[in-house]
């Protein structure tokens, strides 16, 4: 069944029954011993955030819409991956104010035969925006339903025209440590970079993503643009995009280089390739199931195979992880 919705309506109602569910999923949390008292502070930040948040509105494309329970907005909004202002769960919501998506820039070069560098608005007129709603599924075994808003990242490349010996794109996130205090730590060998082989990069799915829930990206989720590739585990889609570049060597990507037996390039949401440290058969919706819910099975390419199974036609899955 598709879901037909206006995102104006969904961002105004959806406040107190988020406030609700995540203090549900606090107690929970609390219940199970695993939380901090600092995390505490994150709810009143977001709602702080949220209340001056900026629309962006985009009309919902009926071919894009998972018919699983759109995850609470405070959920996806205070429980992030961004190592850049944390590698806690709760911190980007609490340190990512000092991020200044705007003015902003992203370079797109490489072997193009136009390269540019594109500053926000002329990105965001490149072509219409639309709502998706799209799995993410994280490497760590969570997984949630978020209303993306963007355009295919086909429509960017397109512009640009890679030449015939572009075969990969490389995305690489700002690394300013003023307004990212989680680069004075070495977790990862900053800045973080991500790629994709350019058939998967013009996938139809593969969304240039610029806000969610009828908002601008708020900064803990990767403001003011990033990647979204719905059928990768979740650090694929690199997040407060600078550069894309089109290469024809496949890039190094930072979770790769930091752990190679862990993390591959391909990185596809994939039940049957365990992580060495941890299955991967299955996942626990953030925001729904709680820690004592059966956890639910994760599906091939995260639900997404029929429209991207044939990219990976004949390749080793095991092999290539
Ligand atoms: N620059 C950057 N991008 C990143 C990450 C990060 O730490 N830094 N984390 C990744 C991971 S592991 C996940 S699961 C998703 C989380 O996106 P979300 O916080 O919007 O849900 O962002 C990805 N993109
Ligand atoms: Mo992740």
């Amino acid at each position: 069944m598709l879901i037909q919705r206006s995102p104006e309506i969904l961002s105004s109602e959806i406040t107190p029954r988020a406030v609700f569910e995540n203090r549900r999923a606090f107690i929970q949390k609390m219940a199970a011993g695993s939380i901090a008292a600092g995390v505490v502070g994150t709810l009143n930040t977001a709602q702080a955030q949220s209340a001056s948040a900026q629309k962006l509105t985009a009309k919902a494309n009926p071919l894009y819409q998972v018919t699983d329970k759109t995850t609470p907005y405070k959920d996806i909004t205070s429980y992030n991956n961004y190592y850049e202002f944390g590698t806690n769960k709760g911190e980007p919501v609490m340190s990512a104010g000092t991020l200044k998506p705007r003015p902003w820039n992203v370079v797109v070069d490489g072997l193009v035969k136009k390269p540019k560098t594109y500053d926000l608005d002329s990105l965001l007129k490149l072509a219409p925006l639309e709502e998706r709603l799209y799995r993410l599924r994280c490497v760590e075994g969570w997984s949630m339903v978020i209303p993306w808003i963007g355009f295919p990242l086909a429509e960017l490349i397109k512009q640009v025209e890679p030449t015939s010996d572009a075969k990969f794109v490389e995305f690489v996130t700002l690394a300013d440590p003023k307004q990212m205090p989680g680069l004075l730590s070495p977790v990862l060998d900053w800045p973080y970079r991500e790629g994709l082989r350019l058939d998967e990069a013009n996938h139809p799915l593969t969304l240039l993503t610029f806000g969610l829930y009828g908002e601008v990206l708020p900064n803990q989720n990767g403001a003011p643009v990033r990647i979204t590739v719905p059928w990768k585990y979740g650090f694929k889609s690199a997040k407060s995009i600078v550069k894309i570049s089109f290469t024809n060597r496949m890039p190094v990507t930072s979770w790769n280089q930091s752990a190679p037996q862990e993390y591959g390039f391909y990185s596809n949401v994939n039940p049957n390739v365990d992580h060495p440290r941890w299955s991967q058969a299955s996942e626990r919706r953030i925001g729904e199931d709680g820690f004592f819910s059966p956890k639910r099975k994760t599906l091939m390419f995260n639900g997404y195979e029929t429209q991207v199974g044939q990219l990976y036609a004949g390749m080793d899955l095991k092999k290539f992880y």
